[in-house]
């Protein structure tokens, strides 16, 4: 650490405190604490939605502030309102924005309007979607809101320093880093601790010893639920004491400090930190005695739980009162100077929320007067009827309107216009109707945007290339194809890593990766602990620091464990911060079709569901498998590549292009071509369709088989219908439940791609049971669709079409 900021740091110079930067933290202080006010105030007017503050927690974050450094980064949670100020990330005014759901990005950057206050998040991405230079930057992860899943992906931001700096390759830019030296600062509640997620965070950032500096902002209570029902002997760092650095053990740097303490806080935040910076420690500041001025959030008040004795102590507990007495008792400033400082904190807190309101209500104003006037027409006289001059008095009435009274309105007054008024120039349809037309694909812009990402990157862009065979080469087995394949990708891309568990030494259990921890390092190619949701965290946080991973799941199945994760922070990340951040994270995972319960790899509807913004690739085999981590890695953006289970030994012809040729996605293949019926599926299902299909052919039936592919997206240039226009008859197998994935794809051939249009015979569904697969050849039988399955249902539907020529079977 350089001489300057060591001296910024602890704020005092030869036993002289630096005046002028305690009273700033000061001011900051106070600034912060008056946001949380007059937020508060700002919902309970209806001005804002809801709101959740930072108040009680003031002080120990500009300790934090002062130590976090550009590169640094931050995954944390709604509380951390003064470090924001304080670190210079955020305005007073972007903090008011946010409370309004603001969606002028220039007012509300970190999500232009999609997230709830308090949510953080940087733009780490150009307009175009391209990365801006990390190391110029302070950064925060964007928060997500379930309690704790701000730790898996901290995992992942403090782990790419390591790559940075123990990489060679990787230390020569400093773009993404300066060899390593950035600190990832995580923050969370004492009663989100509870969470799974966070011991397994601490558990695995003491195993791989990352830069990690985790505060825990105790105020003693989860909403109305006190700590001594969230922790064990109530006290987080009591019982992490056995996390303990101890000689040369791995392990944390534990600190305790309070947060009325602001000497100790800035004396421990710098030893800690700077440890941690250095050494790769991860460091763990546990920060009791916070409070709640205002209580939880705006959903409830305090009052209802807490006794008046302890409302009164807390007030006597405050940090900013504390501050307050510190620097009048070391003589830094005098009561006067500080009444004065509060004073202004308080004038520039009102007037920020003025300025961000105006910023807000103005453009919405003016679009309500613009609509009022648009429909001012006389052209016709239906323009005019009492019906549509009342719902238009009624919106001039809205004192704070929103886009939604004006759209609401212009559909009714729509309904009420009379047929008569077709004139184009001016006339009332043609108004709302343009306007209408106007607001709602602004709308979408604003809410609906960069599920996907929008860069020139972006999956659809990446086309495909074909695998290029020798004819004359052997069949090999498909896990050699798969390794092979990664070997060349491992040698094109330096940034790309690889891990899971039994990854690394054995090179998976599949030995996909034989050979390549030998060739690339322990460091690129890695065992990981028992651990899904941080294996995924890990993932998320690489990826967001400019590093390629392949996250593996061991089986498709246990995926479920950090299906939190990829729900809720990976496939909303894009989307969350309106495209200003990314995570191309690859989750490679085995499944369909081994045995029992957790074996079966087959709830497709468990993810197609619940990660729309990740792509699901489901290949049939080793050779599909590969060309989509080439396609997917060409792409920033996150994906899912389920491989199938029982095809690693399966013999396939080996591509020569192997690292370079890249399946299209959303793109089906037609397998077999057919006239009678379509067959449409995917994975593991292909082989047991194909062999349904050659016993069919025998009883004269054509069937045209088609693979989807991916799931996400779902054959976007609407393969599907153009093969169903020809067989008028569909069929929709897996091994998902009824009404999963089979049901998603029949919406969307016969709703999206209109396909409804086509039919001759009712629409099949073929999957497996309810229940979950049953262990044994037998159980799989009674369980799972097979390919006497599959021939009854085809031939059944050409029965009903056909009875003579098709007789009944079965
Ligand atoms: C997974 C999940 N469960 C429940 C909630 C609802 N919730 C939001 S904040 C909160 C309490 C968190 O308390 P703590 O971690 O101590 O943070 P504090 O608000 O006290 O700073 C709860 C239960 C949630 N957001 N996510
Ligand atoms: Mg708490």
């Amino acid at each position: 650490m350089d001489q300057m900021s060591k001296k910024r740091t602890a704020a005092k110079t030869s036993n002289t405190w630096n005046k002028e930067e305690i009273l700033r933290d000061y001011y900051i202080g106070w600034l912060s604490r008056n946001i949380s006010l007059l937020g508060r105030r700002e919902v309970l007017t209806g001005k804002a939605k809801f709101g959740i503050f930072g108040d009680g927690k003031e002080v120990p974050q500009l300790a934090m502030a002062k130590v976090f450094r550009k590169g640094d980064w931050r995954s944390g949670y709604y509380r951390d309102q003064t470090f924001m100020l304080a670190a210079g990330m955020m305005t007073p005014e972007e903090l008011f924005a946010q409370l309004y759901g603001d969606t002028d990005l220039q007012a509300n950057p970190g999500n232009g309007g999609r997230l709830m206050n308090n949510h953080f998040g940087t733009r780490l991405l150009d307009e175009k979607g391209e990365w801006k230079k990390q190391t110029e930057m302070k950064i925060s992860s964007c928060d997500t809101s379930p309690t704790a899943s701000q730790m898996p992906r901290l995992l992942g931001l403090a782990l790419a320093s390591r790559y940075y700096r123990q990489d060679e390759k990787l230390a020569q830019s400093d773009f993404f880093s300066k060899k390593g030296n950035e600190v990832a600062f995580g923050t969370i509640g004492d009663a989100s601790t509870s969470e799974g997620h966070f011991f397994e965070t601490i558990n695995a950032a003491g195993v791989l010893q990352v830069p990690m500096a985790i505060s825990v902002w105790d105020d003693g209570w989860g909403i109305s639920v006190p700590n001594k029902f969230q922790t064990t002997k109530g006290s987080i760092s009591e019982i992490l004491k056995g996390f303990a650095k101890e000689g040369d053990s791995n392990g944390y740097y534990i600190y305790k400090a309070s947060a009325w303490d602001y000497p100790e806080l800035l004396r421990v935040y710098h030893e800690g930190v700077d440890k941690c910076r250095t050494e790769h420690v991860p460091v763990l500041f546990h920060i009791t005695e916070c409070t709640q001025p205002q209580g939880h959030s705006t959903s409830g008040s305090h009052e209802r739980y807490k006794s008046p004795e302890q409302l009164e102590e807390e007030i006597h507990r405050d940090g900013l009162v504390h501050l307050r007495e510190w620097i009048i008792k070391e003589d830094i400033a005098e009561a006067d100077e500080l009444d004065k400082i509060e004073k202004e904190a308080a004038k520039d807190a009102r007037e920020a929320r003025k300025k961000a309101w105006k910023n807000f209500q103005q453009p919405l104003l003016d679009k309500r007067d613009e609509f009022i006037k648009m429909t001012d027409v006389t052209t016709c006289s239906c323009a005019k009827t009492k019906k549509i001059e009342a719902i238009k008095s009624d919106l001039a009435k809205i004192g704070e309107p929103i886009r939604k009274d004006i759209l609401s309105s212009g559909k009714k007054i729509l309904r009420l216009i009379c047929d008569a008024c077709t004139n184009p120039e001016n006339s009332l349809k043609t108004n709302v109707t343009t306007w209408l037309e106007k607001e709602l694909a602004e709308g979408r812009e604003a809410y609906s945007s960069h599920l996907w990402s929008e860069s020139e990157n972006a999956v659809k862009n990446i086309p495909g290339i074909a695998p290029v065979f020798d004819e004359k080469d052997d069949l090999v087995p498909g896990r050699e194809i798969l390794r092979d394949n990664f070997d060349k990708l491992f040698e094109k891309y330096p940034e790309l890593i690889a891990f899971g568990e039994d990854v690394g030494k054995i090179g998976g259990v599949n030995q996909t990766y034989e050979g390549l921890q030998e060739k690339y390092g322990s460091l690129r190619i890695s065992d990981t602990g028992i651990r899904e949701a941080t294996i995924i965290g890990q993932g998320i946080g690489l990826a967001m620091r400019g590093l390629r991973p392949i996250a593996e799941i061991q089986y498709f199945d246990y995926l479920l464990y950090a299906l939190e994760l990829i729900s809720d922070d990976l496939a909303t990340l894009q989307y969350r911060t309106r495209g200003g951040q990314k995570a191309p994270l690859i989750i490679s995972t085995r499944g369909h079709r081994l045995e029992g319960i957790w074996h079966a790899g087959s709830p497709l509807s468990m993810v197609i569901n619940s990660i729309r913004g990740v792509h699901v690739a489901v290949p049939r085999n080793m050779t599909q498998a590969a060309g989509f981590y080439n396609t997917f890695l060409a792409s920033d953006e996150p994906a899912l590549i389920i491989e199938p289970l029982n095809g690693y030994r399966l013999r396939e012809q080996k591509p020569l292009n192997l690292g370079e040729y890249r399946i299209p996605v959303g793109k089906p293949e037609t397998l077999k071509e057919g006239s009678d019926l379509t067959l449409v599926t995917y994975g593991s299902c292909v082989r047991i369709a194909e062999d349904a299909v050659a016993q069919l052919q025998e009883f004269g039936i054509d069937v045209e088989l088609i693979d989807v592919q991916t799931l996400l997206p779902f054959d976007v240039d609407h393969a599907i219908v153009e093969s169903l226009k020809k067989t008028n008859k569909i069929v929709f197998f897996d091994e998902d439940v009824p009404g999963g994935a089979t049901s998603y794809m029949m919406q969307q051939v016969i709703e999206n791609q209109q396909g409804y249009k086509y039919l001759d015979a009712e629409p099949k569904t073929l999957t497996a049971r309810d229940h979950r697969a049953a262990y044994s050849t037998d159980g799989d039988y009674f369980s799972n669709p097979n390919a006497e399955d599959v021939f009854d249902v085809v031939y059944n539907i050409m029965h009903e079409y056909n009875p003579q020529r098709y007789p009944k079977i079965f």
